[in-house]
């Protein structure tokens, strides 16, 4: 997709924002009078190759997506136009926009009905590495799901090349006793089921890195002495994912888009919702080296490769095979400092909600016969999650940034969080400074489905 490039004065910003809002009440995306041209998004039926076997899925031309690239402070204009034979609606995962382009059906929007339109429109004034997903039902689960990169004004960091990598898990469209991910639910990996991380339980064929399984893998391209910046997201609907390259260790310079002090890993490890950018430094005379992508808690591997350039196809790694880095160093979030904390003022919070998992419940509660956090405008907000069940929860706010509470003082601006099972504990800071109705939901989508999600009101 090419650029919105229109710098906009103020006034055509507000005029923008009132075309906006009269797009979310009348559900059809009325033209804009002004700002840069909408780009088009098309959610409908497609073929997927996934390495010469057909998959029918729904995703928007490509799977992934094709990227939406913006410099901070742009306007973001997307119009949806439904190819679909349901009704849908697009979120801008990690980004706060005003909460009627926030895409929930039912909350911030009428949903996009089958032939209709719906222009999505806001400015984006923070920098990073997002998603845009349908947030209708399980569609998220299909391939309606892309990259959304916002560039900084200045950008701080220095690299050469960039590539972005969605990580999946797929079941789509395919015969579910193919592909290669293996496993059946509860298969340990370890012996012992108390030291599994499991972010869910159901058997998905395919382990995609940016819609290829691993017999035709996404290469990811550099030259001897690069810096390539890796912009990880895992875009899966029920899996947590361990993340390395063979022979080259990653440094992380941000999570969930937002920067943090540089520190170097063997390994990521990515809850469903979460992203980390990395650089990597390509210190390695050539060839071809695999980037693993294994499922926590269950057998089965999906991988990239890094390919120097001019090494031949004939050095690509076998599918299997399994870089020793995945066992090596991770950080935690306690070792994660950010270098932007949220301004949060001292004292102690204005609201604090303790908020118990358990299964897919939250305080025994299921959406939609759950109580609503309320919370009012410029209020310093802290929920305590704690975790009582065998699955790790990636816990997803939308519209807001919050601050990870660790013993630095200084834990990573994220907008979401993995609470480990059996006990884990997580508390987290934001400002509710973007009013309206936003969800805070486990972004296990059949957790989400189950009801796992609760609402934080505003009010009027
Ligand atoms: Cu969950």
């Amino acid at each position: 997709m090419t650029r919105p490039q229109l710098p906009l004065t103020r006034r055509s910003f507000l005029a923008g924002s009132a075309v906006a809002g009269l797009a979310a009440i009348t559900g059809c995306g009325a033209p804009a009078a002004s700002g840069p041209p909408a780009l088009p998004l098309r959610p409908g039926p497609m073929t997927l190759d996934l390495a010469g076997t057909g998959a029918r899925t729904w995703g928007y031309g490509t799977v992934p997506g094709p990227e939406i690239r913006l410099r901070a402070g742009e306007l973001l204009r997307v119009r949806v136009q439904n190819g679909l034979p349901d009704d849908t609606t697009v979120h801008w995962h990690g980004l706060a926009p005003p909460n009627a382009m926030d895409g929930v059906p039912g909350v911030t929007q009428r949903p996009i009905a089958p032939g209709g339109e719906f222009l999505y429109e806001f400015r984006t004034p923070v920098p990073g590495s997002f998603m845009y997903h349908a947030h209708v039902g399980m569609q998220l689960d299909r391939g309606l799901y892309g990259p959304l990169v916002v560039e900084p004004r200045d950008e701080p960091l220095a690299y050469d090349r960039e590539h972005t990598l969605m990580l999946d898990d797929w079941a789509d469209g395919v015969d579910e006793h193919r592909g290669h991910a293996g496993g059946e639910p509860g298969t340990p990996a370890v012996p012992d089921a108390r030291e599994v991380v499991s972010f869910g339980g159901r058997r998905y064929p395919f382990l995609l890195v940016n819609g290829r399984p691993p017999e035709d893998p996404a290469v990811v391209e550099g030259r001897p002495g690069d810096r390539l910046r890796l912009r990880v997201m895992n875009v899966a609907a029920d899996t947590g994912f361990r993340f390395a390259i063979a022979g080259h260790p990653l440094t992380i310079t941000h999570t969930d888009g937002m920067p943090v002090e540089p520190v170097t890993v063997d390994a990521l490890r990515l809850g469903m919702g979460e992203r980390y950018d990395v650089l990597v430094d390509l210190r390695q005379r050539g060839g071809t080296w695999q980037i693993g992508v294994q499922p926590e808690g269950r057998p089965g591997q999906g991988r990239a490769v890094l390919r120097y350039t001019g090494s031949p196809a004939s050095a690509t790694p076998p599918a299997e095979s399994r870089p020793a880095e995945l066992d090596g160093r991770l950080a935690g979030y306690d070792e994660l400092l950010a270098t932007e904390p949220l301004p949060v003022p001292t004292g102690s919070p204005d609201r604090v909600f303790d908020l118990t998992l358990e299964g897919t419940e939250i305080n025994g509660q299921s959406y939609p016969d759950a109580d609503p956090l309320p919370v009012a405008d410029g209020e310093w907000v802290r929920l305590n999650l704690r975790n009582t069940g065998a699955k790790w929860h990636p816990m997803h706010l939308h519209g807001h940034h919050f601050q990870v509470r660790t013993p630095s003082g200084r834990g990573p601006v994220k907008d979401t969080v993995a609470v480990p099972s059996r006990g884990g504990e997580v508390s987290i800071d934001f400002l509710a400074t973007n009013p309206g109705r936003w969800l805070f939901h486990c972004h296990n989508h059949h957790h989400m489905e189950d009801g796992m999600v609760r609402l934080v009101d505003y009010g009027r």
